[in-house]
């Protein structure tokens, strides 16, 4: 349990939590990040802080209450070049997030962004009240590479991220604090005697290297099944045509209660980005179930798996690495995936995370700042 602190430090917080502009809550446009505020404001609103969601027209998030805010969504960040630059909509919907926070801002203690762009950042220093600034993806262009430095050399302490991985992509990778992820472990039921298949979960798009998870199976002969949104249908075709014989099965894209169902059952899940993830929900996802994690050495991933007693980190990009890793999989101990997701991935361990960053930054910039 979190250590006792004082009185004064346990006082309810007044926070304003500005979503991502690429589309409404519950769209999955907002993709992990609705995954991180979906579980975060439970957790926040459960300890007993005040919370109200600013977010795209549309949006649905549980019962949360959602400041709906119209207007022209934000181009998804994409990875072309660095050097892209900063582009905003007319009638941009960030635009009137922001402005609505603004007038807002003295009837909360915190701000909270999720969006990952230029515009909350360049805007943090003409605010009264302090911004927490959470980073879900690694740096993708010089423009937001310069607009987080700059905030977090002027506002040390305000920047989160998940893992160390993706701070190491910015120019200062010590101005971050990582949250890290967590999902309701009620949802997620453990099972020590699992079938015989693998299982791969995520978007079926080439960021995702699927076709090495395929390719393991079809070497090991281990039955695989495939979960999650078929993004790229050329793709998905172009493993079909070149794995004909592999053992694969694709169950489509199922809510977390089926998914779970199908996953607890499975021996690993199989964990091949080609890009660097994040995190990889997924990841603690199957952890939930006692479903030990072989993955690439990679990113958000790498810093989940516990070597040897969750999982097997491998040789990214490294079919051979996979193969060898489920002939091993015997020396694993599901139970141990369960309580990892126990101890570090629960909506309790993440929710004193986040208060404690909070809390952090309120005892360094107050209310006035
Ligand atoms: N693109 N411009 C922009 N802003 C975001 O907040 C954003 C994005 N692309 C993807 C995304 N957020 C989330 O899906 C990831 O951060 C998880």
């Amino acid at each position: 349990m979190e250590k006792d602190t004082d009185s004064m430090a346990r006082a309810p917080l007044r926070l304003l939590l500005l979503s991502t502009p690429v589309g409404p809550l519950g769209s999955g446009l907002g993709g992990g990040v609705e995954l991180t505020l979906n579980v975060l404001s439970q957790e926040l609103a459960r300890r007993g802080h005040t919370l109200r969601l600013v977010a795209p027209e549309g949006s649905t998030l549980g019962a949360m209450a959602i400041e709906q805010v119209p207007g022209t969504w934000q181009p998804t960040a994409h990875t072309q070049g660095p050097q892209v630059p900063i582009v905003l909509p007319p009638d941009s919907v960030l635009a009137a997030m922001w402005d609505y926070g603004r007038q807002v801002q003295a009837d909360y203690d915190l701000l909270v962004n999720l969006a990952y762009d230029w515009l909350p950042f360049y805007l943090t220093p003409f605010f009264r009240r302090p911004i927490a600034h959470f980073v879900s993806m690694g740096c993708l262009s010089d423009a937001m590479a310069a607009a987080v430095t700059t905030v977090g050399e002027r506002f040390p302490g305000t920047l989160g991220v998940y893992t160390r991985t993706q701070a190491a992509t910015f120019p200062q990778p010590d101005q971050f604090r990582c949250l890290s992820s967590a999902v309701d472990l009620t949802c997620y039921e453990f099972c020590g005697n699992p079938g015989p298949e693998l299982v791969w979960l995520g978007r079926i798009s080439p960021e995702k290297g699927l076709e090495d998870a395929v390719a393991a199976a079809a070497q090991s002969q281990m039955p695989l099944k495939i979960l999650g949104k078929l993004e790229d249908q050329a793709y998905w075709d172009h493993i079909c045509q070149r794995y004909p014989q592999a053992p694969i099965e694709y169950l489509g894209f199922l809510p977390t209660h089926q998914l779970q169902a199908v996953v607890r059952r499975c021996r690993a899940l199989l964990m091949t980005p080609r890009w660097l993830e994040a995190f990889g929900n997924v990841a603690i996802e199957a952890l939930a179930c006692g479903v030990p994690v072989i993955a690439y050495r990679r990113g958000g991933p790498a810093e989940i798996v516990q070597q040897g007693k969750t999982g097997w980190l491998v040789e990214p990009d490294h079919v051979a690495g996979l193969v060898d890793a489920i002939a091993r999989l015997d020396q694993l101990d599901r139970r141990a995936c369960r309580q990892q997701a126990e101890a570090e991935y629960s909506l309790s361990a993440l929710g004193n995370r986040f208060e404690a960053w909070f809390r952090d930054i309120l005892a360094r910039y107050g209310t006035d700042k």
